[in-house]
């Protein structure tokens, strides 16, 4: 790599990146800026930047009348470039990368995923960042029935049979995001890094890739969280969390209780990784971000207030229309913590 860009605070190095939601900001503007690792907009694709790898549109609209954009900075000027179908943008510490998902080469959902994580896989190792730290997976029609079976079903099963064969694969599951675009176009973009975070679980929920087989012919393959230390800072990556307990939904029909559920899920898991690994976090309003995907139907306003009375509002929260991947569930929130 070019430029070596080894920060360090008092000995120890620091977080490899910050991310923040920003509504007044230009995406000329923020392309220019040298140390811009990531840059994500919402909606309708973005002409005009130029080809940038760094730009990457997530085709889901968001709600509450805003365009936000998701800006992710480095403390130096990543490296850029296409590893085939991937564009990526690095560090010295991770790897960005972004593919579209190709339905059109391969038939079926089950094939274009395993191929396209295969492309994942191989990338980070011609580059050099052996372990995946998250994933975020927009997928076009995730509930159409394809072959007799209903596509996120057929991209659990791909996602399973590719990551199946690399080693000790369940220990090494991430965070994850796998929601579905009324667009043609699907998306992958993931996190990686030279070292392995760490696992976390969540106590009230089956761990995804234990769920029994009658939600999908492979189990989903992710963890609740993942936990990264970078010397003297960590980072948790929050997967998708849903109205999920045990395996099962709760609340059908019921959206301001599956948010309820979604924070006490969220609060188990913070307590979890508190308690297991010692991650300073105590309550829900410490989180840095938050993305809320809400199924089409489902009234923002009176979601954003309730979210609202239970943090206080003092977390950015970026809210997005999005099909998740159970029928019965109304709402999910990823998060970050750092
Ligand atoms: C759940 O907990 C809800 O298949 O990658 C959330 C996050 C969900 C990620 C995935 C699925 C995924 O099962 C759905």
């Amino acid at each position: 790599m070019g430029n070596s860009c080894q920060q360090r605070v008092s000995g120890l190095r620091a977080s490899p990146f910050q991310v923040s939601y920003e509504n007044t900001a230009c995406i000329p503007t923020l392309l220019k800026e040298e140390d811009l690792l990531v840059l994500i907009s919402f909606g309708q694709e973005v002409r005009g930047g130029g080809g940038d790898p760094r730009l990457v549109t997530v085709e889901l609209p968001e709600l509450g009348g805003e365009s936000t954009l998701e800006v992710w900075r480095a403390p130096c000027a990543p490296e850029t470039g296409y590893d085939g179908e991937i564009r990526y943008s690095r560090t010295d510490a991770v790897l960005f990368g972004c593919l579209p998902f190709e339905e059109g080469r391969v038939p079926g959902m089950e094939q274009a995923t395993y191929y396209a994580y295969r492309s994942i896989l191989a990338c980070q190792q011609r580059l050099g960042y052996p372990y995946l730290l998250r994933t975020w997976n927009y997928l076009p029609d995730i509930h159409r029935e394809e072959g007799g079976l209903e596509r996120y079903r057929a991209f659990c099963l791909g996602r399973h049979r590719i990551l199946e064969t690399t080693p000790n694969f369940e220990h090494h599951l991430v965070a994850a995001t796998a929601m579905g675009t009324r667009t043609s176009q699907g998306l992958i973009y993931f996190l990686a890094a030279l070292e392995p975070g760490v696992r976390v679980e969540n106590p009230r929920q089956v761990s995804a890739f234990h769920y029994p087989s009658r939600y999908a012919p492979r189990s989903p393959s992710f963890s609740r969280a993942t936990l990264k230390s970078w010397g003297s800072e960590a980072h948790l990556y929050i997967s998708g969390t849903a109205s999920i307990v045990g395996h099962e939904t709760q609340h059908v029909g019921n959206p301001s209780a599956q948010l309820d559920e979604i924070l006490n899920n969220l609060q188990a898991l913070a307590d979890n990784a508190r308690c297991l690994h010692g991650l300073k976090i105590q309550a829900l309003n410490e989180l840095s971000l938050l993305k809320v995907y809400l199924r089409q139907g489902v009234d923002r306003a009176s979601i954003a207030q309730r979210l609202q009375q239970r943090l206080g509002g003092g977390v950015p929260t970026l809210f997005l229309q999005g099909d998740i991947c159970r029928n019965d569930l109304l709402l999910e929130i990823e998060a970050f913590h750092a």
